[in-house]
């Protein structure tokens, strides 16, 4: 209102996030300007924020830039700095270097060192303090993901009157694995902060309750939590699925663009017009299984099952967190095993793999997807998996098919794609020349269950049950003051 300053704003909604959804631009003569990041969070987001006219509290994505508050298209937007060394033990080494192969069932061994986890509580408790001070009295403050585990507790105590939730965009692994993690107790209290936890299956917050139960000993019951007081009365979070989505809308939208439906099928002429398009859609991550897809395709066209004329695999593998080692090694060896296989099979005109280390816009990317007859999706690991929701929503002609990991999330919401075990490359071969092959009809079939599942279930119904949940959890809250 009039005379409040910008820095002064309080906001009844407030999410966190390891990033602001915005990226600082700056052109060759040197001018910047912030513009909307790409993200699907982002999007997700947007309408809920400008509604409530919320703010967002997050790292501007630059090391040692300090910012003030501002507004940016209707959302109050909170800046944390994070220096050079913090954004390398906090972001690459305890983010991305511990908690993320962690979590994904040790995919990749995880490094547990003490100045990452300092940085770690460090960071956390900046990110807190901002949202307290710029929640209003009695606000809901949204956490996301598992850079922030500690936020939900540190802001609890700082600000009893908030309600407070939290996503867990990725899986939350098996007691098993999780007791290796040295400050275990210290996270699953951070966590228990929150009213509302949320996470994408049933069996992450199953793995969830059982670790609280095991290393705390609270009781829990059915997605119910009795987190014990100082005073020796007790509260109730809740810790239970709320699988995420897309916007599915939108991708309809550009899927039904003349310009973009004429570069699908441009791709598929600059590809030597093969009988049949693979693809594969993924951050360059070793939790997602490029190396195995590759191994199963690779021996496909050793089998002389599949010949390059017929068939090509087009493999996006975007850039992705290129400081943290594993990620280095895992790209030589995937560029060495698609380097292989190329040699052994291209002719002059046509590929085997045609391997993209490179971002695209998104319409690039919806071209990929209506020009690709079958997607792989062969995560060893994956919360849910956008890109799986993606191509479903896309396929308008209700053609194509969706080969699918059981170890990814949207597994459990789409059934009707062909389910393969990504370590069973012998299974995976069969999936993959079923989906080749596949009729068009059962084609059909299998989409049209895909797409009512993705359409009925988009991203937008996400976050308002996620806020219906938290709003239900603050009236739980009022009623028990009463
Ligand atoms: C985490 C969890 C969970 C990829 N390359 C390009 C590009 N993308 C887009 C995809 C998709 C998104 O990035 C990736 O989302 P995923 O869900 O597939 O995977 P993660 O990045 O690992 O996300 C995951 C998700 O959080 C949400 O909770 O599903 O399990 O790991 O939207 O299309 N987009 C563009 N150019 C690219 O080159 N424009």
């Amino acid at each position: 209102g009039p005379g409040v300053s910008e820095a002064d704003r309080r906001a009844d909604l407030v999410v966190v996030a390891n990033r602001l959804p915005v990226d600082k631009v700056t052109d060759p003569d040197g001018d910047s300007e912030w513009r909307r990041s790409p993200g699907g969070l982002v999007t997700a987001l947007e309408p809920v924020m400008r509604r409530a006219d919320g703010a967002w509290v997050g790292w501007p994505g630059q090391p040692d830039i300090e910012v003030e508050p501002f507004e940016f298209e209707g959302t109050h937007l909170v800046p944390v700095s994070l220096s050079a060394d913090e954004v390398e033990n906090y972001y690459e080494g305890m983010s991305n270097d511990t908690f993320w192969p962690l979590y994904h069932d040790v995919i990749s061994p995880p490094r547990y060192r003490r100045v990452w986890w300092d940085a770690y509580v460090r960071v956390n408790r900046r990110f807190a303090e901002a949202a307290a001070s710029v929640a209003a009295e009695g606000a809901t403050v949204w956490v996301q993901d598992y850079q922030l585990q500690l936020v939900p507790a540190m802001l609890r105590e700082a600000r009893p009157d908030l309600t407070i939730g939290y996503f867990h965009h990725i899986p939350f692994p098996a007691y098993g694995l999780y007791s290796q993690l040295p400050w275990r107790r210290q996270v699953l209290e951070g966590l228990l902060g929150a009213d509302v936890i949320g996470f994408q299956r049933v069996a992450d917050a199953g793995n969830f309750a059982r670790a609280v139960r095991r290393q705390l000993r609270y009781q829990t019951k059915a997605t119910g939590i009795t987190v014990p007081l100082p005073d020796g009365t007790s509260r109730n979070a809740l810790a239970k699925a709320f699988p995420i989505s897309i916007d599915a809308s939108s991708y309809i939208e550009l899927a039904e663009r003349p310009d973009i439906i004429a570069r699908a099928a441009e791709i598929r002429e600059s590809l030597g017009n093969p009988k049949k398009i693979l693809l594969g859609v993924d951050r360059l991550d070793y939790t997602k299984g490029i190396r195995h897809r590759l191994k199963a395709f690779g021996e496909l066209l050793e089998d002389g099952r599949v010949k390059v004329e017929d068939v090509t695999l087009v493999q996006v593998a975007s850039p992705s967190r290129e400081r943290v080692d594993a990620y280095m090694q895992l790209r030589d060896e995937i560029e060495l095993t698609v380097g292989r296989i190329n040699g052994d099979h291209d002719t002059m005109g046509h590929t085997a793999i045609r391997y993209l280390h490179q971002a695209y816009p998104r319409e690039e990317m919806v071209a990929l997807f209506l020009a690709a007859d079958v997607m792989l999706v062969t995560a060893l690991r994956d919360g849910m998996n956008l890109v799986a929701k993606e191509y479903v929503a896309t396929r308008t002609d209700n053609r194509g098919v969706l080969v699918l990991s059981e170890f990814a999330g949207a597994a459990d919401e789409l059934p009707s794609a062909i389910r393969i075990n990504p370590h069973d490359i012998g299974g995976m071969k069969e999936a993959i020349m079923r989906a080749i092959e596949m009729p068009a009809a059962e084609q059909g079939r299998r989409m049209r269950a895909l797409r009512k599942k993705v359409l009925e279930n988009d991203v937008d119904r996400w976050s308002r049950s996620f806020l219906d949940a938290l709003e239900e959890a603050r009236r739980a809250k009022k009623r028990g003051r009463a």
